[in-house]
């Protein structure tokens, strides 16, 4: 299950007591002070971790805590420290207050460390309070209550392969094809008016492909949805541009890639730098008349050294394959 907010509360340890004690020895009739510190409260720590993409461990942990500090003992023996509670939370995370969803904290990058909540001060012994006018102090401090804090946690999905494709290319079926996600779907152009985010598993991986509404020629100047979804893509780690193989009637195959690469050039020349396959939909529609041209497209591919991915998105067919290629391109460092 895909969860993406849980609201948890973090209730750290707290801190022990510290003792009172005094030498108690043969031949040592006045010994002095010796009562230990109380340790600390463990800490409540969070961590982010590439690779973790889900808050499924908080969604169903109302309360999170983590371990009180020892008492002091005599002997000026301190407490142990309570031990921290460390837990690991998806890159692109978010804490926020409860319930006004301030922005506390932002998981931007991996193994970034976020203490959520302190452990509470562990209290004096009265060794410490031994002084030149009180040889033999009889206090002693309690530790500290730990903090208590209600935070909702929150993951921005962070798409690591866009879909960039002509309006009808079939992106929106396909991501609901791979995914959980249910984009509407239909036989008309902008279809898709703001990008549909879905998780593809396989195996124990997982990763996040964005559904973006269609390019046309001319969108880099506002035309069709205009510039946002290309602004979407500027995030993608990787772009798959899907073309609709079995349609000729305005452009063929080839040229569509084209156009969609040189919107892209127009838009930022770097978004050409970023890595990517094409992916030719709708096979089950092609015809023997059209053939020709879905091969100088797999040709050109072939020749440049781009991976190339022919599938039936409505049919599920290759669908396997596609994915393979994603995960191929997720796990490359
Ligand atoms: N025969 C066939 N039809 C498909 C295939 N994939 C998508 N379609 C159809 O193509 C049409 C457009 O599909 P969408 O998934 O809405 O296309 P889109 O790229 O998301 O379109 P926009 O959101 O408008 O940019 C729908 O009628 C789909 O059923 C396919 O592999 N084969
Ligand atoms: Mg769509």
């Amino acid at each position: 299950m895909f969860v993406d907010r849980a609201i948890v509360n973090f209730v750290s340890g707290m801190g022990g007591n510290g003792c009172m004690s005094f030498r108690r020895e043969k031949f040592i009739p006045k010994g002095g002070p010796n009562g230990g510190d109380g340790g600390d409260g463990g800490d409540i720590i969070l961590v982010s971790q590439t690779g973790n993409n889900s808050l499924i461990y908080f969604k169903y942990r109302n309360i999170i805590r983590s371990k009180h500090g020892e008492n002091g003992k005599g002997g000026n023996k301190t407490g142990k420290k309570g031990k921290d509670e460390i837990l690991f939370v998806p890159v692109g995370t978010v804490v926020k207050t409860f319930p006004d969803e301030k922005l506390m904290f932002d998981f931007s990058a991996d193994k970034m460390r976020f203490v959520i909540a302190k452990g509470g001060q562990g209290g004096w012994g009265n060794t410490h309070f031994k002084s030149s006018v009180n040889q033999s102090p009889r206090i002693a401090i309690k530790g500290k209550p730990g903090e208590e804090i209600k935070v909702i946690l929150e993951l921005k999905l962070i798409a690591f392969a866009g879909l960039v494709g002509f309006p009808n290319a079939g992106k929106s079926t396909l991501i609901s094809k791979i995914s959980e996600a249910k984009p509407k779907i239909a036989d008309y152009p902008f279809t898709t008016l703001s990008p549909n985010l879905g998780v593809v598993y396989e195996g124990y991986g997982s990763l996040v492909v964005a559904d973006i509404p269609g390019i046309i020629e001319g969108a880099h100047k506002g035309d069709g949805m205009g510039l946002d979804f290309l602004k979407h893509i500027e995030r993608n780690k990787v772009l798959v541009f899907l073309i609709d193989i079995s349609d000729c009637t305005k452009t063929t195959p080839y040229e569509t890639f084209k156009i969609l690469r040189d919107e892209l050039k127009s838009y930022k020349t770097n978004l050409l730098n970023k890595k990517y396959f094409v992916v030719g939909n709708k096979k089950d529609l092609v015809t023997e008349m059209h053939k020709k041209e879905v091969d100088k497209l797999r040709e050109y591919c072939n020749k440049k050294n781009i991976a190339y991915v022919e599938i039936s998105a409505l049919n599920k067919d290759n669908l396997s394959v596609f994915k393979k290629k994603l995960f191929e391109f997720y796990n490359e460092k």
